[in-house]
């Protein structure tokens, strides 16, 4: 017997991989609903070889449904998660809107996998951000070895982040570079976005900080260890999907750059590809569609006691969402619901 299963978002990015990422993975589904705002729906999604039409999430009863991976944004979070959680069909939650709540886990499947069983208080879980999702990956294995102290992170973040409009504002603005009559302006990202860098994503907080990279502080806190100091420079850059860091960690203890590479090499969810040589690392290209987080350039940081510093590369709308959601729906099948 499998699962009920309902996507809630399911024409954008995020729930498209949702399908795709249920389907090739063999998820135990029994049924799927496919849900979309007014303004998209009757569009068809495929699931596997079906082709599904989506249904309206004002209308729908949750009620007899177990799973429902939201992909939509917070404020359509706020209307529809809480019925469906009261109907009893657990929510998996793309958005930030739970991601705080000390009564939602916020699960990274590699990293907290035992804060499943916080489902029960909500019938809610949160999905972290994507540029977090990824980092935790990497910091969790080094971090019960060592012990981190503090993390400064840099991203190199792609315009799928920003959904389907950052997507086609780099491809217009890039072809319109050929083209000088055909102008356009920046609406999706505060500055051109193609030829170009942003260091600017989310708005703004008093503190000076993005509240991107409020969010992988406190994120990584909730997840890995709230002792972990991290400070963060969140930039966009002229990529279409695969988010990039360049990480340094400082450690209580001296962690070898080779212990620290076959550490790596053993954990959960992460593909160690470090040759230091031309090419002998990853780009986000190269990691797109993949389910890994990539790790290169790992080496001793030599302006500390303690330090490494590494390179991190994942498919962000995989693992930074809809594959980490689908990890999520799999432990908490496995743990908590049983049914597959
Ligand atoms: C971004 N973090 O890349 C967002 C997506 N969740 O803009």
């Amino acid at each position: 017997m499998g699962y009920k299963i309902v996507i809630v978002g399911a024409t954008g990015n995020v729930g498209r991989e949702m399908l795709n990422i249920l389907d090739e993975r063999a998820f135990p589904v029994d049924e799927m609903a496919v849900l979309a705002s007014r303004k998209s729906l009757g569009t068809e999604v495929s699931f596997g070889e079906k082709t599904l039409t989506t249904q309206d999430l004002d209308t729908f009863d949750f009620s007899g449904w177990d799973i429902a991976l939201f992909a939509v944004g917070s404020e359509a979070t706020k209307t529809y998660a809480p019925k469906a959680a009261a109907a009893g069909c657990v929510v998996i939650d793309n958005s930030s809107l739970y991601r705080y709540d000390p009564d939602v886990p916020l699960i990274v499947p590699e990293v907290n996998a035992n804060a499943v069983h916080g489902y029960a208080k909500k019938n809610i879980i949160a999905n972290p951000n994507c540029s977090t999702a990824q980092m935790v990956v990497a910091l969790k294995p080094l971090h019960d070895r060592a012990t981190i102290k503090r993390v400064v992170v840099s991203t190199y973040q792609s315009v799928s982040g920003a959904g389907k409009g950052g997507i086609d504002e780099l491809w217009d603005q890039t072809k319109s570079m050929y083209n000088p009559t055909d102008d356009k302006p920046p609406k999706q990202f505060t500055k051109q976005i193609a030829f170009n860098v942003i260091p600017h994503i989310d708005k703004f907080l008093d503190s000076g900080e993005t509240k991107e990279e409020w969010k992988m502080v406190a994120e990584t806190k909730k997840i890995v260890d709230p002792s972990i100091k991290v400070t963060a420079t969140c930039v966009r850059v002229p990529v279409f999907v695969g988010h990039s860091e360049a990480i340094n960690i400082e450690f209580e203890g001296f962690l070898d750059e080779d212990e620290a590479r076959d550490i790596l090499r053993e954990a959960p969810g992460v593909m160690v590809i470090d040759k230091r040589e031309d090419g002998g690392y990853v780009t986000p290209v190269e990691c797109v569609g993949d389910f890994a987080t990539f790790i290169s350039r790992i080496r001793q940081d030599s302006t500390i006691d303690n330090g490494l510093n590494l390179w991190c590369v994942s498919d962000n709308l995989r693992k930074g969402a809809a594959l980490n959601a689908v990890q999520i729906a799999e432990l908490l099948g496995r743990e908590c619901l049983k049914k597959g």
